[in-house]
């Protein structure tokens, strides 16, 4: 067995009993209240998930396992003469809550590298879509495609101990997330190079690989790396990482539930914004034909968009009340690699002029960045210009975060989602008869 799957065995051995006490002995005190406006606004704020992988503090931003994006940045394994940690130790992190050790993330390494290989079948399906697919359309179907692969749903067929659900869940998790890049790899040269491909090296780490498989040389590693570790989670409520977890409550396999999470990610509110903030600088550019903007005109660009009934994209968030630290992650690095990069220059004038604007316009109950406002002038700046493909990087990074969560339900036997739903003609008498009862 790999190291890291003896120590998750642990873990959840030791897990289990807190659950089991929560449902049994506590299972009826009151966690939250819901109004009407929660009900209609999308259940915004409801406390009614669970997840131990991460925690999201309006405040203070993500904390993965409890520790800040810094905290980790600073204590994650990286590669010699890398400026970031290695995704595998994040992965080991998000399933067991410890700090890996550098045995442990070559352990993690390893067992990504034996199963890196894409059937031969996944490239078929790639080069069989029509042209001008969209490439988060693609690798949904990928994913899918895999999904014969299965062995939570061989096993499941063949009958097993539902304490025994999270073994089979993790192959498969460690199966899909191994060949993710080389996936998305595979459609960008299709729909954006020369449909040739780069082999995968056995020698390079998960974020490493990546960049060269895309053919993209240093710091481009580390771009990865940052990358995929910065989208790796933002707790259970996202349209992504609920989809995923909805879908696997029916004990939909880890195939089905990633795609499902990539489907969810591909909406212009959620992962989709990281290109929309592109778009929109680039017609920026257009209009300035490539001139810096002075603040009074960035203002008025904010102002024209926003008087058009527009969101400004990379701005605000459903949880978040203060600048993303993801955001600043990539600022950082910008500041670092980026400082003469045109793009972020108009990011960084953005992120003077939008909050002001937004705190006046008085709608968002956040003004400021979230991680999609810096996240694609990275990739644009590395010669990733196709932004339709952006959110595919996203989604490998989700995708770690995401099947570490499913592991866990399935190990936790988390039952399978079943909220209730009342009609419009029920709120209204509800609401009467709260007005009834204030008189
Ligand atoms: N620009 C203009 N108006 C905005 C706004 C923005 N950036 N953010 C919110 N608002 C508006 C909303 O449209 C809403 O208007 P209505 O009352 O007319 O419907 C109002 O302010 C209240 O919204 P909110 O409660 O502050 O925000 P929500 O929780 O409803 O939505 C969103 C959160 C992230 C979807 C929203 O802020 C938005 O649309 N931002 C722009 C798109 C974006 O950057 N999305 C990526 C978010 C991060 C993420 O999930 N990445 O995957």
């Amino acid at each position: 067995m790999s190291i890291l799957k003896q120590k998750l065995y642990e873990k959840i051995e030791f897990w289990r009993p807190r659950t089991e006490k929560l449902l049994k002995k506590y299972g009826n005190v009151v966690v939250d209240q819901v109004t009407i406006g929660q009900v209609i606004g999308g259940m915004r704020g409801l406390k009614s998930l669970v997840t131990d992988i991460s925690y999201l503090d309006p405040q203070e931003g993500i904390r993965y396992r409890g520790y800040t994006l810094e905290e980790l940045f600073k204590k994650l394994p990286r590669a010699p003469k890398a400026e970031m940690p290695y995704v595998e130790g994040l992965y080991y992190l998000l399933l067991t809550g410890d700090i890996p050790t550098d045995t442990q993330v070559s352990d993690v390494a390893d067992e990504f590298n034996k199963r890196r290989i894409l059937p031969r079948y996944v490239y078929e399906v790639i080069d069989a879509f029509p042209s001008l697919s969209p490439p988060m359309a693609i690798f949904s179907a990928a994913i899918l495609t895999m999904q014969r692969e299965s062995f939570f749903s061989k096993k499941y067929h063949g009958g097993i101990n539902k304490m025994d659900y999270w073994e089979p869940t993790y192959e498969d998790a460690m199966n899909l997330l191994a060949k993710l890049p080389e996936v998305a790899a595979y459609i960008y040269s299709k729909l954006y190079k020369d449909g040739k491909r780069i082999h995968s090296n056995p020698n390079l780490d998960f974020g490493a690989n990546f960049a060269h498989m895309m053919g993209i040389p240093a710091p481009y590693d580390d771009v990865s790396r940052l990358n995929f570790i910065l989208h790796a989670d933002h707790e259970s409520g996202n349209v992504s990482a609920h989809a995923g977890h909805l879908v696997a409550s029916s004990l939909s396999d880890i195939y089905l539930s990633i795609s499902a999470m990539i489907n969810g990610l591909a909406g212009p509110l959620h992962g989709l914004a990281n290109q929309e903030v592109l778009r929109w600088l680039q017609e920026l550019v257009e209009k300035m034909e490539g001139a810096i903007p002075t603040e009074a005109e960035m203002q008025q660009f904010v102002w024209d968009i926003l008087n058009a009934g527009q969101v400004i994209p990379g701005f605000g968030h459903a949880v978040l009340r203060k600048t993303d630290p993801r955001y600043m992650l990539q600022r950082e690095f910008c500041l670092t690699h980026l400082k003469d990069d045109l793009l972020f220059k108009y990011t960084d004038l953005l992120f003077k002029v939008v909050p002001p604007i937004l705190k006046e316009h008085g709608k968002a109950k956040n003004p400021w960045p979230n991680v999609d406002a810096q996240s694609g002038i990275i990739q644009w700046h590395y010669g990733i210009k196709e932004y339709d493909f952006y959110t595919v990087l996203f989604g490998i990074g989700r995708a770690l975060g995401v099947a570490a969560n499913i592991i866990w339900d399935r190990a936790l036997g988390y039952p399978i989602e079943r909220p209730k739903s009342i009609t419009t003609d029920m709120l209204e008498n509800i609401a009467l008869q709260s007005n009834k009862n204030k008189k």
